[in-house]
């Protein structure tokens, strides 16, 4: 864990221009564009995230689907239910005392996309304790397949099934298998960046998926359910749903599947000129499989390979930067791809035609700018 001064430092150590760095404003980007964080604190106008490798609490963005709920420490209790053979129900101060757990993860919401600058993402130290370990501490039975989290906070939904549609008030929960919710870098966290988690990321506990979408990351937890069924509530099943359209076997086929693992997604996010040499930085966002590499090319010239940040982790955003000499004046586009080792590679916007809804929206975002 690096102390608090370390963080600090590295916090404001990429918005930091060289002497005789000049910043190149991307003229893609709308003219009220801005990265203003909620804590009083603006970020340079003129780029994107990231503002550093870990995203300060305050300038981190906030999706909440019912409002903010109010949950008291002091009577908050974490269950663990159902097809388990020992039922689990700590309070905090017993959850805290299980052994300690941390993660630099990366994530960005689902609806976040090129048309709104990707601006709904951050990367983040988080710590708590292992789920994996709870979950094979209460024992889960054979037919415990599903793994159910629940939110404090809830809504009413109209549900529309046989009977017709009706209202119910629903807590906000998200669902994944037995087998990803025992992979070890799950955690049930109480810490962001080094301090307490704050009430509008989760307090007093979130689930935090590495690799997986934001909406995954159930805030204000206080419930876990093993089931032997998929859970089919409407952040699993009738939102955060992507409808793409796949040539199978000569006939085209609708497929509906949930957001649940990060697309491979690149983004240029800053440019600066030194004399003659530009440098462009940017993060990619993925689901933690190992990168084979990213790439960044100037209109359609040879795509070239960009150095990593050392700081990237398995589960973090990947930091990345690309030089170039003597781009000549005009106007030009610049363009990241990334691709990983299984050889899934970033599409091209006109790739993702077929995919009906606004969700995963991971294609390559072609940036412009004039010299
Ligand atoms: N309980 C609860 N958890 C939630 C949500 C919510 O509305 N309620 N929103 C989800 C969505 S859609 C996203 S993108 C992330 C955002 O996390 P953040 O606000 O900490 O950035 O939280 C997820 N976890
Ligand atoms: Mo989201």
């Amino acid at each position: 864990m690096a102390s608090l001064a370390a963080m600090g430092l590295m916090e404001w150590s990429l918005p930091a221009l060289a002497q005789g760095e000049e910043i190149i404003a991307f003229t893609d980007l709308p003219a009220n564009f801005t990265t203003a964080g909620r804590g009083g604190r603006s970020l340079d106008t003129r780029t994107v995230q990231p503002s550093a490798f870990i995203t300060p609490v305050d300038d981190f963005y906030l999706v909440q689907h019912y409002g903010q709920p109010t949950v008291d420490p002091a009577t908050y209790k974490l269950r663990l239910t159902g097809f388990v053979s020992r039922p689990v129900d700590l309070t905090l101060d017993q959850l805290k005392r299980r052994p300690r757990a941390e993660v630099v993860a990366g994530f960005e919401c689902g609806g976040s996309s090129n048309a709104n600058q990707n601006r709904l993402c951050g990367n983040a130290r988080w710590a708590g304790t292992s789920l994996s370990a709870l979950l094979r501490e209460a024992g889960p039975l054979p037919h415990g397949r599903e793994v159910v989290f629940f939110g404090v906070d809830k809504g009413m939904e109209s549900v529309t099934h046989g009977r017709g549609t009706q209202m119910v008030e629903q807590h906000f929960g998200r669902s994944m298998n037995i087998d990803d919710a025992l992979k070890p870098e799950v955690l049930i966290c109480w810490e962001m960046n080094g301090q307490p988690l704050v009430a509008t990321h989760g307090a007093p506990v979130r689930l935090i998926v590495p690799g997986w979408y934001g909406v995954s990351n159930v805030k204000w937890l206080d419930h876990i359910h093993v089931q032997d069924t998929r859970y089919q509530g409407r952040f699993m099943s009738r939102d955060y749903v992507t409808l793409v359209g796949q040539q199978i076997g000569g006939e085209t086929i609708w497929n509906e599947t949930s957001v649940s693992r990060i697309r491979i997604k690149s983004v240029l996010s800053r440019l600066t000129r030194t004399g003659s040499r530009f440098t462009a930085t940017g993060f990619v966002l993925h689901d933690g499989t190992p990168l084979r590499s990213v790439e960044v090319r100037i209109d359609n010239g040879p795509w070239q390979a960009a150095r990593m940040d050392s700081q990237n982790t398995q589960f973090s955003w990947k930091l990345f930067t690309v030089d170039f000499n003597n781009v000549p004046a005009g106007e030009h586009t610049m363009t990241s791809r990334a691709t990983d080792t299984n050889g899934v590679v970033q599409p091209e916007e006109t790739a993702l035609a077929d995919k009906k809804t606004m969700w995963e929206n991971n294609g390559q975002f072609v940036r412009k700018f004039t010299l």
